[in-house]
Formats: C-alpha cells, sequence, structure tokens
C-alpha cells in the first residue's frame, strides 16, 4: 500500500472518463491518484461516493476508496503512468478548447520522473501531442521517447456502459515514438481485455475523430432520409430496417438531433483544422444540428402548452450535455409555448424540470418523447390522457408503442412517417 504521495497511476481529471478509468484501475490492484481541479469532486470521491451517473460506478468506486488503492487530491503526484482524461469542449465559435489539457500538462511537470510515460486520454484534434504536449514536455528539458513517453490512447467507451466496455473494447495505442506506444500498451494490457493495437499519436487522435464523425454522418444521413420519407409517403424506420437487411449497410436510426459532448463535437475538430477538406463533415454537423428547429417547426399551431419526455441526450443516461431535448425547450418557448419538461433520470437539470409525469403532462396539448429512457416504456398513456388538454404525441425517436397511445385517444405523429405534422400544410 502506498503513501500520500507515490502512485503507481495518477489520472489527471475526475470526469466521465478519468474517475471510471481510476477506479477500474485500482480495482485491479493498482495504487490510484485522481485528481481534479473541482475541491467538491475531490471531496465527493474522497469519501467514496461519485458525482456522475454510470452504472456500476458508485459500488466500484467506494470499494477502491475504501481499500485505499485510489485517492484523490488538487494537485497530481509522482507515478508511473499519467493520465490525462479532461474535457475538451468546443468553444462559442466550434473550435477545441484545449485549456483544461495545457494546465493538465503544466500540472504534471513538476512530478515527472525519468521513465514515466504520459497518456492522452482526451479526444483532440490530430497533432495535440505532437505540437502541443511534447513541446512542453521538451522545454521542461525531457526527451520524448527516451526519458519519458507519450502516447495517445483515445477513450472509446459508451455512456452507459463504460465499465464493461473499459475492459472488453479494443484500444489504440499512439505513441509518439514506438517506444512511446509500447511503455503505455505494458499499462493497459494490465486492465483491458480487448485488443490492443499500435500506431503513432496522430494516427490515434485521427481514428477516435474518424469514429465519432462517421457516426455523426450516418445519423445526419439517417436524418435526412426520415424528412425525405415525411413527404415521399414513407415509413423511415421501415426503410431503415430492409436496407439495413443488406450485408453491407448500417444505416443509422434518426431522431431529434445529436446531443453528448462526443458526437455533436469531435467532428468539428477535423472542420476546425481542415476547413477546405471536410465539406461532408460539416454539412453532417449542420444537418443534426438543424433537427430541434425542424421537430419545433412540426409542432401544432394549436399546441401552447408542450411536455417534453426526456431531458438527458440520449436513453438511459442522466447526461444533458448538447442535448436536442434542451434546443427543443428553448426553440419551443422562444415561440411563445409553456414547456414542461420531464426526465426521472435528470437529478441536476441544467433547465427546470416538472417534479413528477402528471405535474408535467397537466393541462398539456403535446407531449414529445424526445429521450428513449426505458422508463417511459411503463408510462400508461390511459392515465395520462385524463390529465392533458388534447391528446396528441410527437415520437421523435420511434420508441414508444404507438398502438397502447393510439386506444388512449392520442393523435401519433411519427418522425420519419407522413404522420409527422411538419408537411402537413404542404400536401
Ligand atoms: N443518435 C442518433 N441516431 C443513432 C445513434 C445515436 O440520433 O443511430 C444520437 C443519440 O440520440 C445521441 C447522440 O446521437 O443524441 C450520441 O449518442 P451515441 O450513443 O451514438 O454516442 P455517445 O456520444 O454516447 O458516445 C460516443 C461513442 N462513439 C461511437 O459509438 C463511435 C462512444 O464509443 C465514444 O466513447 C463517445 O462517443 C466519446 O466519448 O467520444
Amino acid at each position: 500500500m502506498g503513501n500520500d504521495t507515490t502512485s503507481e497511476i495518477c489520472v489527471l481529471g475526475m470526469g466521465y472518463i478519468g474517475l471510471p478509468t481510476a477506479a477500474m484501475f485500482a480495482a485491479n490492484g493498482f495504487r490510484v491518484h485522481g485528481v481534479d481541479t473541482n475541491p467538491e469532486v475531490v471531496a465527493t470521491i474522497g469519501r467514496g461516493d461519485i458525482h456522475i451517473e454510470e452504472p456500476g460506478l458508485k459500488t466500484l468506486v467506494r470499494g477502491a476508496v475504501s481499500s485505499g488503492m485510489l485517492r484523490v487530491g488538487e494537485e497530481p503526484v509522482p507515478a508511473n503512468l499519467f493520465i490525462i482524461a479532461v474535457p475538451t469542449p468546443l468553444t462559442s465559435d466550434k473550435k477545441a478548447d484545449m485549456r483544461a489539457v495545457d494546465a493538465a500538462t503544466r500540472a504534471l511537470l513538476p512530478v515527472l520522473r525519468p521513465g514515466n510515460t504520459v497518456v492522452l486520454e482526451s479526444t483532440s484534434p490530430p497533432g495535440t501531442c505532437r505540437n502541443r504536449i511534447r513541446p512542453v514536455l521538451e522545454a521542461a528539458g525531457w526527451k520524448v521517447g527516451e526519458t519519458v513517453f507519450l502516447a495517445h490512447c483515445p477513450e472509446r467507451v459508451l455512456p452507459g456502459r463504460i465499465l464493461a466496455e473499459l475492459i472488453t473494447n479494443d484500444r489504440v495505442i499512439g505513441g509518439m515514438t514506438p517506444a512511446c506506444a509500447r511503455s503505455a500498451a505494458r499499462w493497459y494490457a494490465r486492465l483491458v481485455d480487448g485488443e490492443i493495437f499500435l500506431t503513432d499519436a496522430t494516427t490515434a487522435e485521427l481514428v477516435k475523430l474518424a469514429e465519432n464523425t462517421y457516426r455523426d454522418v450516418n445519423i445526419a444521413l439517417a436524418n435526412e432520409l426520415a424528412s425525405v420519407c415525411e413527404v415521399a409517403g414513407a415509413n423511415f424506420w421501415e426503410v431503415q430496417r430492409l436496407a439495413n437487411r443488406h450485408p453491407r449497410v448500417n444505416i443509422h436510426r434518426a431522431g431529434p438531433g445529436v446531443g453528448g459532448h462526443c458526437i455533436s463535437v469531435d467532428p468539428w475538430f477535423l472542420v476546425e483544422m481542415f476547413p477546405d477538406r471536410t465539406p461532408l463533415i460539416r454539412t453532417a454537423r449542420e444537418v443534426n444540428d438543424a433537427v430541434p428547429a425542424r421537430v419545433v417547426a412540426s409542432v401544432p399551431g394549436a399546441a401552447e402548452t408542450v411536455t417534453l419526455l426526456g431531458l438527458a441526450f440520449k436513453g438511459n443516461v442522466d447526461d444533458c450535455r448538447e442535448s436536442p431535448a434542451i434546443a427543443i425547450a428553448s426553440l419551443l418557448e422562444a415561440t411563445g409555448r409553456a414547456v414542461r419538461v420531464y426526465d426521472p433520470l435528470v437529478h441536476r437539470p441544467p433547465v427546470p424540470i416538472a417534479a413528477s409525469l402528471e405535474e408535467a403532462v397537466r393541462d398539456s396539448d403535446l407531449i414529445i418523447l424526445t429521450t428513449p429512457h426505458d422508463v417511459f416504456h411503463d408510462i400508461d398513456p390511459a392515465r395520462v390522457a385524463p390529465l392533458t388538454r388534447r391528446r396528441a404525441l410527437i415520437d421523435t425517436h420511434d420508441f414508444l408503442d404507438h398502438e397502447r397511445w393510439r386506444a388512449a385517444g392520442f393523435d401519433v405523429m411519427l418522425r420519419g412517417t407522413p404522420s409527422f405534422p411538419a408537411y402537413r400544410d404542404q400536401r
């Protein structure tokens, strides 16, 4: 067991990636020191608690902290492996905000020792290791690839399945030099069951951006096809299901837009750096960003009070970052409508939400299913119906049991089908 100043692994950033990674290494027998610049986060984890929702995480963190294998603080301590897992959000002008990566790099300099490995996990623009982190290390006198090792190992876990995917996912490790990649891989091999692929740092940075951009472009295609189906008199969900029976086709799902801190953000890192070479990627972002406004445009004029089922950016998580539901709520409010939001999974809502389903649907003119939480299947439309002023439902995800809602008297409007009202007036 180590003391307060020695650890094998020091993880900078105790967020959605850093905390599960730190706790998982700790649960696998490594002495881990977690660092966060937010004292409240440090205090919460220090008492074995968590500040984010993720299935299984609380138990894991509690065990790791009580065994003494996971400690937390506001400053890095000496270690053999440093993992940088800090946010790389978008600025308002769609550029990567790298301040947290820069601060983390500077913060670890005073405790860096010969032979240490530094791994960047944060999703970053291509060239971040080479042009941003390496110069800082070298200015401090280190020789990357000789006296310290630097690699990018992008996180790839899916919120809601983080703990399982940390172990089972394949990992790509890109080193500044082959020795850097091998050095980082030795650590991850002791945790990960998936395959580990070694490459160079810039390739690894691009692999990560390619993965999320692939998904964003594919979802934009799905959203565009859904809009086509609405006027073509076809059902997108049927088109998608049947097209995907082709062995080389995998059309993603249409929806109310794309949220989260990854898919709606990462493609901009490519657009920012290579604006002349990324017209498709930019257009896909714009297509997906425009969907919330399309949903709002579809709301019948008579609907004065609108209920949103779901605030989180996707089903079964509490995370509301970049959620299309937030965009839909504020666009609806901008049209003068009253908006009520119900999301039983979200405990720290960024906008006001109703305390109960009853409160959210009372005297409502329209219910919009914005987030496919499994618990929404348990809603009994027959119980909701008498509380509302008008019985109308828009399902943006093809998620609810429409027959059941119709049987309770609801007019059901489904995104991607002619029942979606955006074009009703044009036909
Ligand atoms: N969405 C659709 N249609 C789809 C799939 C998703 O509209 O067919 C929407 C969702 O509703 C949501 C958004 O896209 O608003 C993103 O959800 P997601 O589940 O696709 O992805 P994230 O953001 O939770 O996690 C992604 C994952 N990347 C890939 O699947 C390629 C995850 O593995 C990454 O680790 C994560 O981004 C990240 O951190 O980059």
